[in-house]
């Protein structure tokens, strides 16, 4: 039963009903099912088919974005949910931003409502960050935690020298740096320099918690 909603769910991201998915996550709310799994097997399975799709050129570039017009909606009604889940102290802050010349930002959006649900006070900066950006946003927020998000290969290498450049102004010593998206992997968190990777929203959150010895 419930999984037959999730699968609806997940069909109507896919095919950019984004009118549907909204009423669907809704419906699935009503019937009391878990919000992150409605996220994971109905909201993120139906962005991940279209991607499917799309690499098998049964999609093009127009249906990706109507699916993720339809995602976005099915995350809008879900956030107040994850975030009413959040319990007990602040963990602290947590910025978090997309590279410079990547626009991505689905995966970057779950992040953010997965670490405000645990607690932390997160900072979006949002997308297409240019590396200065995110040192000046360290300087003044001195958050616990920075995030660095890339999603293709052509801009995640840019991860590589945000992170020299907190060591080279004498700021990486105080902020943990925590990278991901699709083209990264726990090798190239090591490879940067990172103190984690996050493989998808609850890893990130996981990692972000253990980061924080909580
Ligand atoms: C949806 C999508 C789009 C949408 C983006 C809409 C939006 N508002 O974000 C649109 C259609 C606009 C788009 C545009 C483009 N895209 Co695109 N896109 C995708 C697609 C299908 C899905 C990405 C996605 O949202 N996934 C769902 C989310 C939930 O998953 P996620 O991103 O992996 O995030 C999870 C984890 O990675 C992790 N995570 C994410 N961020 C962070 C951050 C931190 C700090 C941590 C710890 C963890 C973490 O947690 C997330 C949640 O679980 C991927 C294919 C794929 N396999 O990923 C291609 C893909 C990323 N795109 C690609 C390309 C080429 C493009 C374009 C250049 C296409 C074009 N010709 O214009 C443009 C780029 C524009 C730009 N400059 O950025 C390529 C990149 C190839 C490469 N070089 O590496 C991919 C891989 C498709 C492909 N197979 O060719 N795209």
């Amino acid at each position: 039963m419930s999984d037959e909603k999730y699968q609806a769910i997940s069909k109507a991201v896919t095919e950019g009903e984004d009118i549907q998915t909204g009423e669907l996550v809704k419906a699935a709310l009503d019937a009391s099912l878990p919000p992150l799994e409605i996220l994971q097997k109905g909201v993120v399975d139906g962005i991940t088919k279209a991607g499917e799709l799309w690499k098998a050129n049964q999609y093009f570039l127009p249906d990706v974005i109507l699916s993720a017009d339809a995602f976005k909606v099915g995350m809008e009604v879900l956030d107040p949910e994850l975030k009413n889940t959040q319990t007990g102290p602040s963990r602290g802050k947590y910025i978090i931003g997309v590279v410079e010349g990547d626009m991505h930002d689905l995966g970057k959006s779950l992040v953010v409502a997965l670490l405000t649900s645990a607690g932390f006070e997160v900072v979006d900066l949002g997308i297409d960050v240019p590396m200065d950006k995110f040192v000046e946003a360290v300087k003044t927020h001195q958050p616990t935690i920075v995030g660095l998000g890339a999603y293709m290969t052509t801009t995640m290498l840019i991860m590589k020298d945000i992170i020299k450049e907190l060591s080279n102004q004498g700021l990486r010593n105080n902020v943990k740096v925590m990278v991901g998206g699709v083209p990264t992997s726990q090798e190239f968190s090591d490879e940067v320099g990172a103190d984690a990777w996050g493989r998808d929203a609850l890893d990130a959150m996981q990692k972000a918690l253990t980061l924080v010895g909580g």
